[in-house]
Formats: C-alpha cells, sequence, structure tokens
C-alpha cells in the first residue's frame, strides 16, 4: 500500500454544524493522506452517500480512502481498502471478497498484531492508547507500552490511535510510533488544517523529516 503518516477517522458527532466533506477536505488539506469513513449510526444508503462523497473527494486530492465495516459499500465505491476489528469478518474471508485491496486491523494485544502480519493484513491500528469517548466498547487502553512493542516486532505499517492529542502525541512518538490517527482532536477541532499540520511538525521532529 501507499505508505500515510497522519491518518483521519470519521466522527460526525464532533463537528455539529459542518459538512463531513468540508470537515475531511480541511483535514486532507492539513496534510492527513488518509481517510476513513467510520460511522456506526447510519443507514446503508446513507453509508453509500457519505461513501461516495468521500471518494470523491479522496480521488481529487489523490489520498488513501478506506471504509470501516462494511465490506460491499468500500467495493460499491471503489474505496481503497476496508478497516475491521477483530469481531468482524476474518481477515483470511475479507481476503477473498476484496483481493488486492487494503486491509487494516484492529489490535490490541501483540498477538493480535502477530496473527494480522502473519494473515496478510497490509496495516494495524495498535489501540486504543489512551482512554477515548470515540469508541462504544469498552476497550482498556493499552498504553504507550504496546507502542513500544509493536514498533520492536511488527514490519507492517502500524498507526498508533485512540486518545490521541496534540498534547500527548510526544509520549506515542517518543515510544516508536510513526503513524498517527485521530478522531476527535482533528474533526472536532476549530482549526482542522492547522490541528492537522501540528501534528505533521511533531512527527517531523522524532523522524527528522
Ligand atoms: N479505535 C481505537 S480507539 C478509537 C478507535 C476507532 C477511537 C479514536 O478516537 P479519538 O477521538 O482519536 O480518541
Ligand atoms: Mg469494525
Amino acid at each position: 500500500m501507499r505508505d500515510f503518516r497522519l491518518y483521519a477517522i470519521t466522527g460526525e458527532e464532533f463537528h455539529p454544524g459542518k459538512e463531513l466533506v468540508t470537515v475531511m477536505e480541511e483535514a486532507i488539506l492539513g496534510g492527513a493522506d488518509i481517510i476513513q469513513l467510520r460511522d456506526k449510526n447510519s443507514s446503508k444508503r446513507e453509508l453509500l452517500r457519505k461513501a461516495r462523497a468521500l471518494r470523491e473527494l479522496t480521488r481529487k486530492h489523490q489520498v488513501t480512502f478506506i471504509v470501516n465495516d462494511h465490506i460491499d459499500i468500500a467495493l460499491a465505491v471503489d474505496a481503497d481498502g476496508i478497516h475491521l476489528g477483530q469481531d468482524d469478518l476474518p481477515l483470511q474471508e475479507a481476503r477473498k471478497l476484496v483481493g488486492n485491496k487494503i486491509i487494516g486491523i484492529s489490535t490490541h494485544v501483540i498477538g493480535e498484531a502477530r496473527r494480522a502480519e502473519a494473515e496478510g493484513a497490509d496495516y494495524i491500528g495498535v489501540g486504543p492508547v489512551f482512554p477515548t469517548k470515540s469508541k462504544a466498547d469498552v476497550v482498556d487502553p493499552v498504553t504507550t507500552a504496546y507502542v513500544r512493542e509493536a514498533a520492536a516486532e511488527i514490519r507492517i505499517p502500524f498507526v498508533a490511535i485512540g486518545g490521541i492529542k496534540l498534547h500527548n502525541v510526544d509520549e506515542v512518538l517518543a515510544a516508536g510510533a510513526s503513524r498517527i490517527c485521530a478522531i476527535s482532536e482533528i474533526v472536532g477541532s476549530a482549526d482542522i488544517r492547522g490541528t492537522c499540520r501540528k501534528f505533521l511538525e511533531k512527527m517531523n521532529e522524532y523522524q527528522g523529516g
């Protein structure tokens, strides 16, 4: 897959009164290079409409577009890939459906990361690093200890996620993450572009970019 650094996920509850596409375009203009449609509430028709709009946006800006959970929607709009959790369709089954599209897998412990890598995931999520209000199912924060483990061992790209803010991202970068994902800190920001740029500046500090 095309590599990425700043992963922005949709979270419409964090930007009441602002359009989804406008918000995600701001993130892209700030430097987000991969966008995920994550929406646990909409109907299939509504999801399809949003996915089409975001596919158009991400094509225009040539950034990667991932759909969370819904393989059918990802295929319908020709997204670049899908993102699946530990309770979603298993990776090997998903692979049969999506062919060589990107498959990302959420992981919470190193064993899940190892399995995802062995089964051919294109990238993994590592988190939630910190407490987060953006995820309904209760998973205890994995802390930066898991980021360190992933950095030491996992060879496919991994992205740190969960409660990551401008004020704590240094800890995550110091633990070895080179890709960062956020929902609320990005889409809930009054200055989305500026927030994304600041994330990237911090990443550059650690990575000598
Ligand atoms: N997976 C692990 S944590 C999380 C997801 C989808 C939510 C991250 O949201 P936020 O607002 O960046 O904490
Ligand atoms: Mg899922």
